[in-house]
């Protein structure tokens, strides 16, 4: 397959050509995109060197699947170009998610929905994607009425300013100097807690707690489960981690449930406190998987459970889900 990867140069771009190489995905060549300013550089692959070219040298070298993580605008420019030149393209921004026309697609969940058909195929917010992994074995067998959840994201979501940020933060801390370094947030983010992820809607919401709303409902096809959200950034590095309380229309057993998510496809289940463990990002780093532990009853009201999810957003949360819906179009000959 030869694989084009616009955004080649950024965070979630080096990332998906780290995964490709790891899952031994059927890779004949590499064509990197990046922004006119990288055009010529060059990109590691395998072993192997190949030259950041534009778009347009991109879209004539014909790759069969284009998987895009360079920004929304890029996306909603480019993606159509590629698509229209029958290149499936697997579009990591946020640009196409809520298009009645486009799939958005977590593979463990539901990928059967993916046709030959669509050649712009969406894949969700990262911290949309590590909760969906959880509640969709869990709604199958109990039904979702309502769910609450509160998010404790990795500065690794913004980008490379971000963790630029922290660093300096950081430096200049232990070297006693005043904060002088690139700033992706309004405010210091080390040793700190920043109640604001994207920007603030009229309805008092950040986007991003409306995408962990309305990607919930598109990708396990149900409306009628309520869900509110609250995200939040913290000085962390190596995954999103998220307090999710999910009350159901029947009861359930907590062994049952441990024994769901623990057959759960792409799901570990981390939970035994007596012995301290429990999912944190500090572990999930670099892992494909999403952990689940501290699963216990909330006993305020009936019908709900309490659980903790933490996952690599880089990985799961972007690079590896594209991936995975690749090798699930490739598997199924759609590509
Ligand atoms: P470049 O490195 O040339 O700026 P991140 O989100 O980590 O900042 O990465 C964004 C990625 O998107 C980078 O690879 C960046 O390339 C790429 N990019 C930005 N604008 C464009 C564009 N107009 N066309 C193609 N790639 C772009
Ligand atoms: C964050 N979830 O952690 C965001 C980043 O819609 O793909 C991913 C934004 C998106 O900041």
């Amino acid at each position: 397959m030869k694989v084009a990867v616009v955004g080649a140069t950024g965070l979630v771009g080096t990332k998906m050509l780290q995964v490709l190489k790891e899952r031994n995905f059927p890779v004949t060549e590499i064509i990197p995109v990046a922004s006119e300013r990288s055009i010529g550089k060059t990109i590691s692959f395998n072993g192997q060197d190949f030259k950041v070219v534009s778009w347009q040298d991109a879209i004539a070298a014909k790759p069969n699947v284009a998987i895009f993580s360079a920004g929304g605008g890029t996306s909603t420019e480019l993606a159509p170009k590629f698509a229209e030149a029958g290149i499936t393209v697997i579009d990591n921004s946020s640009a196409w998610r809520m298009d009645p026309t486009k799939k958005l697609v977590v593979p463990e969940v539901n990928a059967n929905v993916l046709t030959a058909d669509d050649k712009i195929i969406a894949n969700p917010n990262c911290s949309t994607i590590q909760m969906v992994l959880v509640l969709k074995p869990l709604h199958d067998k109990y039904k979702i009425k309502r769910v609450v959840v509160s998010t404790y994201q990795s500065v690794t979501g913004t980008g490379v300013k971000a963790v630029e940020q922290l660093k300096g933060e950081r430096t200049n801390e232990v070297k006693g100097e005043n904060n002088v370094h690139p700033m992706a947030y309004a405010h210091q983010i080390d040793l700190n807690v920043i109640p604001q992820i994207d920007v603030f809607l009229d309805n008092g919401y950040t986007k991003e707690e409306m995408k962990m709303i309305k990607e919930t409902n598109k990708i396990i096809g149900d409306d009628s489960i309520k869900v509110t959200a609250t995200t939040v950034r913290l000085p962390v590095m190596g995954g999103h981690s998220e307090s999710v309380n999910i009350e159901f229309e029947n009861d359930f057993d907590l062994a049952e449930v441990r024994e769901i998510l623990s057959n759960a496809p792409g799901v570990v289940v981390q939970d035994d406190p007596a012995n301290q463990v429990y999912p944190m990002p500090f572990f999930a780093h670099d892992k494909d998987d999403t952990f689940v532990g501290r699963i216990r009853r909330d006993e305020s009201q009936p019908n709900t459970l309490n659980c903790w999810v933490v996952s690599d957003n880089l990985r799961k949360g972007a690079a590896t889900n594209a991936v995975q819906i690749a090798e699930y179009l490739s598997g199924q000959g759609l590509i």
